[in-house]
C-alpha cells in the first residue's frame, strides 16, 4: 500500500522558497529530513557535490564527516543501534562503498536501519568508463537488503522515501540508494513521504505449541534469545517464562544491545570459544529460538559440529528476527501461565582495585564499580573482553554494544554513532588494539564533534585471539606464523596517535594508575582516551 502522497500526479516545477527550481539533491534531502532521517554521516567525492551543497541549504540534517568510509558505515550503525532509526551514510562511488563493506555488512548481521547512499558517475558518463567506474550494485548487494539505481532527477525523492521503509522493514537492514550524479543536479520531484513499513507478522501457532510443549517438557531446556529480546521488555518477559518453567535464558554470542545493570536480569552469551559453546549446550534438550536463529559455529573447526546444539536436542525456531519477538514471549508467558517476576536479590557492586596487573579480571571489576547511569558500552574487547559479562550484571543501568558480524574495526566508529545519537549518555569504547587500528581515524571524528567518548585500549600489542585459534583448527605455528599475529615491532604509540587526531589520552601499565585515569575520563565532557598497557 502506498501513501496517496506517493501517487498524486507530481507538479510541473517544485521551486524553492528564492523561486528556483528545486534540484534531485535538496528534494531528497528534504524527503529524508522529513522521514526522521537527521544524520548524515559523510566522505563524499565530486559525484555527490550537489547532495553536499544541498545539505547545506535543508535545515535539520546534522552531517558529520568521517576520514574513511569504513568509519562513516560503522557510526551508521552505532547511531542507529542507539536512536532506534536510519541515519544516512554519502559515500563516493564503488571504491568508497566498497570502503564502508565491512561495517555494512555488520549492520547486516545486527539488523540495523541504515539509508546507505552512494553517488555514482552520471547516467550518461558511464559509458567512458572514467577512472571511478564500477559496478556498484555488485559491491552493494551481499550487505543490502534493497538496492536501487535513482534513474533520474525527479525519481530521486520517492526513491530515498522507499530507502528509508525498506531499511525498516523487519528485520531491518541496510537500504543502497545508487545516486548517480545528474539526479541530484536535474530538476527534483516532489519531497516524499516514507511509505507504511510493514508490520511484524505474529508467531506461528503450532510453533507456539511446540514451545510451550517443550518448556513444559521438564527436560534440560534453553530459552535462546537475541535482537529485541534483550531490553527491558524482552528480559522481562524471559525471565518470567524460565521462572515458571525451570528452563535457563542465554543470548547469542554477540549482540547488538542489551540492557544490563541496574537491577535487570542478569543474563548470560553464548561463549564464542567452540569448546566452551559446546559444554554450555551440552545435556540441553530444548532449545526454543526467539529473536536469532539456532546458534552455529563461529567457524568450522576440524572434528568439532557446525550446529551447537546436541545432536538429540528439539530445536523450536519459534520466532525468527523478522517476526513480533515481544508478542511471541508474550504469548508464551500467557499460554504457560507464567506469574509476575520473581524476587531477585540485589548483585553487589565490588570496589574499584587499586593496584595490580592489568588483566581482564581486574578491568571486570573497575568497570562493575565504575560504569556510570545509562553508560553506553561499545564493546570491541576481544580476548580481553571474554570475561566481562559475568562480574559487570551488577553495574549501574548501561546498554552494552557488541560486535555482530565478525569484521573488526567497529568499535571506534560504533562509539561515533551511538554519541552522536546520545550526546547526553556517556559512550565507553572497550576496545582491543588491533581491531581498533582498522578504523582509528574516527577518533578524529569524535574530536571535531566533541563527543564524549571513553574510549579504553587495550594494548596487548598482539592479535590475541587467532593465537588461539590457530591451536584450534589444528595448525602448526612456526615463527614467521606466530610474526603474523604480533603488533609489537614497532610498538604502536596510541598516546600520540590519539594527539594527532585530536584527542586527549594517556597511558597507563597498571591496574591503579588505570582507575584513576578511568576516572579522569569518565569526569570529563568530550573525547578521552586511555591505552592500557597489557
Ligand atoms: C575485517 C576483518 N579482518 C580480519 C579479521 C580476522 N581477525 C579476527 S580477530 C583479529 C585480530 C584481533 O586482534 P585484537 O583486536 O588486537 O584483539 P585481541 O585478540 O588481541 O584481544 C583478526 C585479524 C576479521 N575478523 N575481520
Amino acid at each position: 500500500m502506498r501513501p496517496a502522497a506517493l501517487d498524486a500526479a507530481a507538479p510541473k516545477r517544485v521551486e524553492t522558497r528564492m523561486g528556483e527550481a528545486m534540484n534531485g539533491a535538496e528534494s531528497l534531502v528534504r524527503t529524508l529530513v522529513k522521514g526522521g532521517v537527521e544524520v548524515s554521516f559523510t566522505n563524499p567525492g565530486t559525484s555527490e557535490m550537489h547532495f553536499v551543497a544541498a545539505l547545506d541549504r535543508v535545515d535539520g540534517m546534522r552531517c558529520v564527516l568521517c576520514l574513511f568510509e569504513g568509519g562513516a558505515t560503522g557510526a551508521a550503525e552505532g547511531y542507529a543501534r542507539m536512536a532506534g532509526k536510519p541515519a544516512s551514510t554519502l559515500l563516493h562511488c564503488g571504491p568508497g562503498l566498497g570502503n564502508g563493506f565491512a561495517n555494512l555488512h555488520n549492520a547486516r548481521r545486527s539488523r540495523m536501519p541504515v539509508v546507505n547512499i552512494v553517488g555514482d558517475h552520471a547516467t550518461y558518463h558511464v559509458q567512458y568508463d572514467a577512472p571511478l567506474t564500477c559496478d556498484v550494485e555488485s559491491v552493494a548487494r551481499p550487505v543490502s537488503a534493497w538496492v536501487r539505481r535513482s534513474p533520474d532527477s525527479r525519481r530521486v525523492a520517492r526513491d530515498g522515501a522507499e530507502a528509508i521503509a525498506a531499511a525498516l522493514t523487519p528485520p531491518r537492514g541496510v537500504a543502497t540508494l545508487i545516486l548517480p550524479a545528474d539526479t541530484a543536479w536535474g530538476e527534483g520531484g516532489p519531497v516524499a513521504e516514507v511509505p507504511p513499513v510493514p508490520e511484524r507478522e505474529k508467531v506461528e501457532p503450532d510453533l507456539l505449541k511446540e514451545a510451550v510443549a517443550a518448556l513444559r517438557s521438564g527436560e534440560p531446556t534453553v530459552l535462546f534469545l537475541g535482537d529485541l529480546t534483550l531490553r527491558d521488555e524482552g528480559l522481562g518477559l524471559a525471565e518470567r517464562i524460565c521462572a515458571r518453567t525451570g528452563a535457563r535464558m542465554l543470548a547469542q554470542v554477540s549482540n547488538a544491545r542489551i540492557a544490563r545493570g541496574g537491577g535487570r536480569v542478569p543474563i548470560e552469551r553464548l561463549p564464542y570459544p567452540i569448546d566452551l559453546a559446546l559444554d554450555t549446550l551440552k545435556g540441553v534438550k530444548n532449545l526454543v529460538v526467539v529473536g536469532t536463529t539456532p546458534p552455529v559455529g563461529f567457524f568450522a573447526y576440524p572434528g568439532k559440529p557446525s550446529s551447537l546444539a546436541p545432536a538429540d536436542c528439539r530445536i523450536v525456531a519459534l520466532c525468527p528476527p523478522e517476526r513480533d519477538q515481544l508478542d511471541a514471549l508474550a504469548q508464551l508467558a500467557d499460554a504457560l501461565g507464567a506469574g509476575p517476576a520473581p524476587a531477585r536479590a540485589e548483585i553487589a557492586r565490588p570496589e574499584a582495585p587499586t593496584s595490580g596487573a592489568i588483566g581482564s579480571e581486574g578491568i571486570a571489576r573497575m568497570l562493575a564499580a565504575l560504569i556510570p547511569d545509562e553508560a553506553i558500552i561499545c564493546d570491541e574487547a576481544v580476548t580481553t573482553g571474554r570475561a566481562f559479562f559475568p562480574p559487570t550484571h551488577g553495574a549501574r543501568p548501561h546498554d552494552w554494544l557488541s560486535l555482530t558480524g565478525g569484521s573488526i574495526g567497529l568499535g571506534i566508529p560504533m562509539a561515533t554513532g551511538a554519541a552522536v545519537a546520545c550526546p547526553d549518555r556517556k559512550v565507553i569504547n572497550l576496545q582491543a588494539d588491533g581491531s581498533g587500528l582498522y578504523t582509528a581515524q574516527s577518533l578524529w571524528t569524535q574530536a571535531r564533534e566533541n563527543l564524549d567518548v571513553l574510549t579504553v585500549i587495550f594494548a596487548n600489542r598482539s592479535y590475541a585471539i587467532l593465537r588461539g585459534e590457530l591451536a584450534g583448527v589444528g595448525a602448526n605455528p612456526g615463527r614467521k606464523a606466530l610474526d603474523m599475529l604480533s603488533l609489537d615491532n614497532p610498538p604502536v604509540d596510541w598516546v600520540s596517535l590519539a594527539r594527532g587526531y585530536g584527542v586527549e589520552a594517556v597511558s597507563v601499565s597498571d591496574l591503579g594508575e588505570l582507575v584513576a585515569a578511568f576516572k579522569t575520563g569518565l569526569a570529563r565532557k568530550g573525547p578521552f582516551l586511555i591505552e592500557a598497557l597489557i
